[in-house]
């Protein structure tokens, strides 16, 4: 039997992409002369709600006119309501392959042919009039902008979808449910009203207790469907939160909530996205779904005006509500009173009371602290599993990267550093200097400033490496360009601290030394490209550190370094 005769009266008609055994065998065998397409992270999310039909009644990837009526009107041509355009993005070059009527294969990052695509149509989209509709802004900012602009590529390719496996998760597989499951299970458990919670962040006692006011009011069961695909970047990671959820479930009444994920690509489109997000459940099955406060919204600009109002989202939905069938249960933002010890609505709280709350910057804040973490505003499991993957400062790793010129004394300050770091104990600490890492790791490269910048992307890979896993990296290159610096900055600082030492010593004094004689050298041109010389060196503007060696010892350079980083959290009382 059919999917979509299972399953009603929830959701409506739900598309099953997935073909039988015998298609799939016979789309293997012909792929072998198609082109192929390999999906980026966010395709592959897209492919696989297509296929599992969480984003019924979509059949394919938008083509032209879908696409065009999507971002103006938020309707399929059939008039549907669709609030975000799916849409196929490849490169030109790939485009050149492909004409109407061409087949393609698409694949995971490992090769495997998770579909075949019939292309309808291709067409170079006007990407800003895109941003505008589908996000009301072409600021950069805006996750999803950038997406359109940085990531995706020229060409958009329309065609309808015939999917032969879904993409392979190894992770919590018994929590991976498609639609259909999702439905089935309601059926199973004689649910007939679902309120559905969407989330991309850890939930402590607000969520728990919206969701369940949401429920009790609505009286409805919960589906608790946190999106473990693409979120904002520098949201908690999916593994650090589904294990929180699976914790924060204990806490639900016996039989009234279940937890299933969502393997989404948020665009944090804001109020558009809000629609998208009810259609997407009442696929799977929920006959309600909680909005609250800035819905999928990306937060403010650099300017800190916010993309989105507030509530936004609600009226937007308001507006659908009817078309969508799903209702909307809103919510305005939970604030805690200590007095009855309980979460309220903002606009409920008693005139005069004192509430509570605790922002997602200052719970990072906390975190990285190494504060308390009050039982009003999280569970002790919650904060356990945060406290795991989000060590205070003083068991993070950290990175310790000198630059200047040859001679300046970065090695002799690094090796300083390193001991005393040592002598303190603690974690690993690894010397990434100049001359071990042209031996070891750049053996091949010259000093040109094409093969200098790999030199130090390559130096910032390993640092990064290191530092994600609690270690500390003291990289001692002279990293001459100032623009290299910064990505290397950027590569480090998500994962832990960044300190940028630079070793200030006039070049006079590094030339006077001359303690290995390539100053005399460079002068009289023997050696070509040298730094200071022949070759530039780019001063600095954000460097945590300065240090002249004219007039400081090393002792004295290590020194300050190790009360830079104390000052900071890094080396303090919290150390193991
Ligand atoms: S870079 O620019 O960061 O990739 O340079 P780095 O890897 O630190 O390598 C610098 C060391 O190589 C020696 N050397 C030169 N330096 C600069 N310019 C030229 N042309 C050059 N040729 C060889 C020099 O000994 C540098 O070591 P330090 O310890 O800095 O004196």
């Amino acid at each position: 039997m059919p999917h979509d005769h299972l399953i009603e009266p929830h959701g409506g008609e739900l598309v099953d992409l997935i073909v039988d055994s015998d298609r799939a065998a016979e789309l293997h065998e012909a792929s072998r002369d198609w082109p192929s397409v390999d999906l980026n992270p966010r395709q592959l999310c897209d492919l696989e709600l297509l296929a599992n039909g969480a984003f019924s009644p979509l059949r394919g990837f938008l083509g032209r006119a879908d696409y065009d009526r999507v971002c103006s009107e938020m309707r399929l041509v059939d008039g549907t309501l669709w609030p975000i355009p799916i849409t196929l993005d490849v490169p030109r070059e790939t485009a050149d392959e492909l004409e109407p009527g061409t087949v393609v294969a698409l694949r995971d990052p490992e090769g495997v042919m998770l579909a075949a695509l019939t292309v309808t149509e291709l067409w170079e989209p006007d990407k800003e009039a895109e941003a505008e509709r589908v996000y009301g802004t072409t600021n950069p900012e805006h996750p999803g902008v950038a997406y359109l602009y940085d990531v995706a590529g020229p060409v958009y390719v329309g065609g309808r979808v015939e999917a032969v496996q879904l993409p392979v998760h190894y992770d919590f597989p018994e929590l991976r449910k498609t639609p259909a499951e999702v439905r089935a299970e309601f059926i199973r458990k004689g649910w007939t009203r679902v309120v559905a919670f969407q989330t991309r962040n850890p939930m402590h006692r607000a969520h728990v207790e919206l969701t369940m006011r949401a429920a009790k009011d609505q009286q409805a069961n919960l589906l608790i469907h946190p999106v473990v695909g693409l979120t904002k970047p520098g949201d908690v990671d999916h593994y650090t939160r589904v294990r929180a959820y699976q914790a924060v479930m204990e806490r639900y009444p016996q039989m009234t909530a279940t937890l299933a994920l969502l393997n989404l690509a948020m665009r944090m489109a804001g109020p558009r996205e809000a629609l998208w997000h009810a259609i997407i459940r009442k696929n799977h099955g929920a006959t309600h779904f909680i909005v609250g406060r800035d819905h999928a919204g990306p937060g403010a600009d650099s300017d800190g005006n916010p993309f989105y109002g507030p509530y936004d989202a609600q009226e937007l939905y308001e507006a659908h509500e009817d078309e969508l069938g799903v209702k909307m249960v809103d919510f305005k933002l939970m604030v805690y009173d200590p007095e009855d010890d309980r979460y309220l609505p903002v606009d409920e709280v008693p005139e005069g009371r004192k509430t509570l709350s605790i922002s997602g910057t200052e719970l990072r804040e906390r975190l990285a602290d190494g504060r308390e973490i009050p039982e009003w505003f999280s569970y002790p499991e919650v904060v356990a599993e945060l406290r795991r993957t989000h060590p205070p400062r003083a068991r993070q790793g950290f990175t310790v990267f000198f630059t200047g010129l040859s001679g300046a004394g970065k090695s002799t300050i690094a090796n300083a550093l390193m001991v005393k770091l040592l002598q303190m104990g603690g974690r690993p600490v690894t010397l990434l200097d100049g001359d071990i890492v042209r031996k070891n790791l750049s053996s091949e490269l010259g000093f040109s400033k094409e093969h200098r910048d790999i030199n130090i992307l390559r130096i910032g890979f390993v640092a990064s490496e290191i530092t994600k896993n609690g270690g500390v990296a003291i990289c001692a290159p002279i990293a001459p360009y100032d623009g290299t610096r910064q990505k290397v900055r950027r590569m480090i600082e998500p994962v832990g601290g960044f300190v940028l030492v630079h070793v200030a010593t006039p070049l006079e004094v590094c030339e006077q030394r001359d303690r290995k004689g390539l100053y005399a050298k460079a002068r009289a041109g023997i050696i070509k490209e040298f730094t200071g010389i022949s070759d530039p060196y780019e001063e600095p503007a954000d460097a945590e550190v300065t240090i002249d060696t004219t007039d400081t010892s090393p002792d004295e350079a290590a020194n300050r370094i190790i009360l830079y980083l104390e000052r900071l959290g890094y080396i303090g009382h919290n150390h193991p």
